[in-house]
């Protein structure tokens, strides 16, 4: 059983995430860069299918095995997916470091072959009050993507 994963974003921005998960029990610990990006806060998820044949957009909605609303990192209700966000500095990086008790590398939760997506705007974390608060977080496009995958542990 994989406890080591790896995305590489590619799109209009770039960055490698690494994730790590002790004897498949949560949490996973998320960590890595993003550079390229417009400084300020842009949504971070795991969304449902390793599917990149028409870009990001294949990648279809975030990751949401128990059909709950959308929410942010650490509420109760949220989809397994929703990491949240990143944030970028002045230079464009962001420095990734979450640990997040949904998300898992094996099992009913597992991301393996599922895609990640850092978006062009913030996630509102479901409390928005736009339409879309509750199945996006408003995040807007998808900057860049990648499919999550099994590395040497
Ligand atoms: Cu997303
Ligand atoms: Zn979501």
């Amino acid at each position: 059983m994989p406890t080591k994963a790896v995305c590489v974003l590619n799109g209009e921005v770039k960055g490698t995430i690494f994730f790590t998960q002790e004897n498949g029990k949560a949490p996973v610990q998320v960590t890595g860069e993003v550079s390229g990006l417009k400084k300020g806060l842009h949504g971070f998820h795991i969304h449902e299918f390793g599917d990149n044949t028409n870009g990001c957009i294949s990648a279809g909605a975030h990751f949401n095995p128990h059909g709950k609303d959308h929410g942010g990192p650490t509420h109760d209700v949220r989809h397994v997916g929703d990491l949240g966000n990143i944030e970028a500095g002045g230079d464009g990086v962001a420095k990734v470091g979450i640990t997040d008790k949904f998300i898992s590398l094996e099992g009913e939760h597992s991301i393996i072959g599922r895609t990640l997506v850092v978006h062009a705007d913030p996630d509102d974390l479901g409390q928005g009050g736009h339409e879309l608060s509750k199945t996006t977080g408003n995040a807007g496009a998808r900057l860049a993507c990648g499919v999550v995958g099994i590395t040497k542990a």
